[in-house]
């Protein structure tokens, strides 16, 4: 059956929709082309103009969070990398100029820690230190079009999240940096084996461009999703959202 030319408008809609899917939501539909309507199925979202349009990609990612939830293995670990393939200098990124980097003093710094969790005591660097520690060589994708090999240290996350006595049955980790940036992640993310609440980068105490005092590093995610110069975390069942995801970026943000 011939198909009536397409109508740019919704090719472009559909273009939009695909590229708010995760990589492992694209691999789901190898070789089979996606369409408004297969997609509108899929989601349950009615593809249209102006608003509706919007309101169908809001579908679309809503829809694709699901399907990342569902497909993320906690057990699975990402790549690792000798130190020898280090991309030098690793690349700065955040949603201002290298210039305007948040510089915190380590002495007054306290990590505020909120929500479902039976110790909310402030945390100081040393306190952090004392933690037994870790490194990992791990690939930071950013959603921008570039990739790049870095070195993190730090404590892994569940041991912190056991240490506070979080709700781990609770849905979400939320995130306060000491610029304007907000994040906020799933449990079983938070509780994976390779997140790292981070103090050193590249066997030195975390510069301020990469995050100072700790951002969390997550190779199982986009770089959005990884929050430098965090201040306070939270437990929570409420979704906390983020600075790029509420303007649209796709939630789970899978890597
Ligand atoms: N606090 C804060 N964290 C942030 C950002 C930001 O602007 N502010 N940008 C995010 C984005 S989009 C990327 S790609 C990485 C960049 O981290 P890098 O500077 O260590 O490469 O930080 C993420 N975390
Ligand atoms: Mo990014």
């Amino acid at each position: 059956m011939k198909r009536p030319p397409a109508i740019p408008d919704r090719a472009l809609l559909l273009a939009d929709a695909e590229r708010l899917l995760a990589p492992s939501t694209r691999r789901l539909f190898l070789g089979a082309s996606l369409s408004l309507g297969g997609l509108s199925l899929l989601t349950g979202c009615t593809p249209g103009a102006g608003a509706a349009a919007d309101g169908f990609l809001r579908g679309v990612s809503r829809w694709n969070d699901r399907v990342q939830a569902g497909l993320f293995d906690p057990n699975r670990l990402a790549s690792t990398y000798p130190e020898s393939m280090i991309t030098r200098p690793f690349p700065f990124n955040a949603y201002y100029k290298e210039a305007r980097v948040p510089h915190v003093d380590a002495t007054d710094y306290r990590l505020e820690v909120g929500g479902l969790v039976a110790d909310r005591h402030a945390w100081t660097l040393d306190e952090l230190h004392a933690l037994p520690q870790t490194d990992q060589v791990t690939r930071h994708i950013c959603v921008e079009g570039w990739s790049a090999i870095g070195k993190w240290g730090g404590v892994r996350f569940a041991t912190f999240l056991e240490r506070i006595g979080a709700d781990r049955t609770a849905r979400f980790v939320g995130f306060k940096c000491s610029d304007d940036y907000y994040t906020s992640i799933d449990m079983p993310t938070a509780l994976h084996a390779q997140t790292l609440l981070t103090l050193t980068y590249d066997g030195q105490r975390l510069p301020a461009k990469y995050g100072f005092p700790m951002k969390l590093r997550m190779p199982t995610k986009l770089g959005y999703k990884n929050p430098k110069h965090i201040r306070a975390l939270f437990v929570t069942n409420t979704n906390p959202g983020g600075y790029w995801e509420d303007q649209g970026y796709n939630w789970f943000g899978g890597s």
